[in-house]
């Protein structure tokens, strides 16, 4: 028998979970189903990439007067373009533009902002690995319209997110979401053949504690002490608390933390001193951190900087970096007692 609710459509699901708000406005489905669109557009352009260079040399697709557009400012120009016109948003912040993204004068505003990072995991865009779209959704809390004074309203804590999410282009394509305060978070598939995301897994729950971890252990040397000792402690063997932990790193941020949502398991990309310019860490607190923080924390997980909650964070300006532990709870709890200096020494 199939199970409950499995097979719903998206957008019956949005609208749904809607029904449950009774603050929710239906401008908020229509942002969310303008997201949808833009994430298919960007699912074909992902799965055809590599594609082009045949294609044009065989003559069936004409490349001759384009430039081929790389798929990051592809999928920034086409979640913009999709969004911009509406009426939802009094602007957008995205990680391939340094400032904040205004909605032109011909279209109406809203009071809603959306984050994205168009498409995570650059590095793995040529070699047809798993990558993805991250977003994250805010309500403005002033009446500024001007874009110069709207950057106090984008920059609050994940806490206020009214939304969050992401999609994954992986073995298949799938979207997962979360409308916060218990709705649980949810992931559909897309089927292809119909054009429709469908519900696959409804109300994903993280495992309590996992049993892989995820780094770049090629940062090594650029550590801490406290750091290491962390590493230390998943590699080493005590069978009591079921170690050591499985490695597991595919390096786009969507497809591990993705696998440890379903999993159980805890991805991590600690401080490290390679780059005085990023002495927090390599991910961005806005559009990467935040929108996977509150997914984790809705299935049953938590995300920290190493100190404290990553949604709690008063965030200083758009493109922020922060150091990121996420994933089962019990798992970043240690984390985080080893990197506050609490986990002992080498
Ligand atoms: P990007 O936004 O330029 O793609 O960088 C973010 C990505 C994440 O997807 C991933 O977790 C991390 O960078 C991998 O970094 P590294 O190659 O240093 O391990
Ligand atoms: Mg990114």
């Amino acid at each position: 028998m199939a199970k409950q609710g499995v097979g719903i459509t998206i957008t019956q699901h949005i609208l749904n979970q809607q029904r449950q708000k009774p603050e929710a406005t239906g401008g908020f489905t229509t942002l969310l189903y303008e997201l949808i669109v833009a994430a298919k557009v960007i699912s074909r352009e992902v799965n055809k990439a590599g594609l082009a260079d045949i294609l044009g040399a065989t003559g069936i697709i004409n490349i001759q007067d384009e430039q081929v557009q790389k798929l990051d400012v592809f999928s920034d120009k086409i979640i913009i373009e999709r969004m911009q016109h509406i009426g939802q948003l009094c602007c957008m912040g995205s990680e391939e533009d340094a400032d904040l993204i205004e909605i032109p004068s011909q279209y109406p505003k809203g009071n809603y902002i959306i984050v994205f990072d168009p498409l995570d995991g650059s590095s793995n865009i040529d070699v047809n690995v798993s990558i993805g779209t991250i977003f994250g959704i805010y309500k403005k809390k002033s009446d500024a319209t001007d874009i110069d004074l709207l950057m106090d309203d984008v920059l609050q804590p994940g806490l206020n997110q009214v939304a969050a999410g992401y999609f994954i282009y992986g073995s298949s394509t799938m979207m997962v979401y979360t409308t916060g305060d218990g709705t649980g978070v949810h992931g559909f598939t897309l089927y292809p053949s119909v054009g429709e995301f469908l519900l696959s897994h409804e109300n994903i729950r993280i495992p309590e504690r996992g049993k892989t971890y995820s780094v770049n252990e090629g940062n090594h040397a650029y550590w801490d002490e406290k750091t290491l000792t962390l590493m230390d402690y998943f590699k080493a063997t005590d069978k009591k608390s079921g170690r050591p932990y499985t490695s597991r790193y595919i390096g786009s941020l969507v497809a591990d933390f993705h696998r440890n949502l379903l999993k159980g398991g805890i991805f991590m990309y600690p401080a490290d001193n390679k780059d005085p310019k990023k002495p927090s860490g390599k991910l961005r607190l806005m559009v990467e951190a935040n929108p996977l923080a509150m997914v984790v924390r809705e299935a049953g997980g938590y995300a920290s900087d190493g100190n404290g909650p990553i949604l709690e964070i008063e965030p200083e300006e758009l493109h922020q970096r922060v150091p990121l532990y996420i994933g089962s709870k019990e798992d970043v709890e240690l984390a985080e007692r080893f990197i506050s200096g609490k986990g002992g020494k080498r």
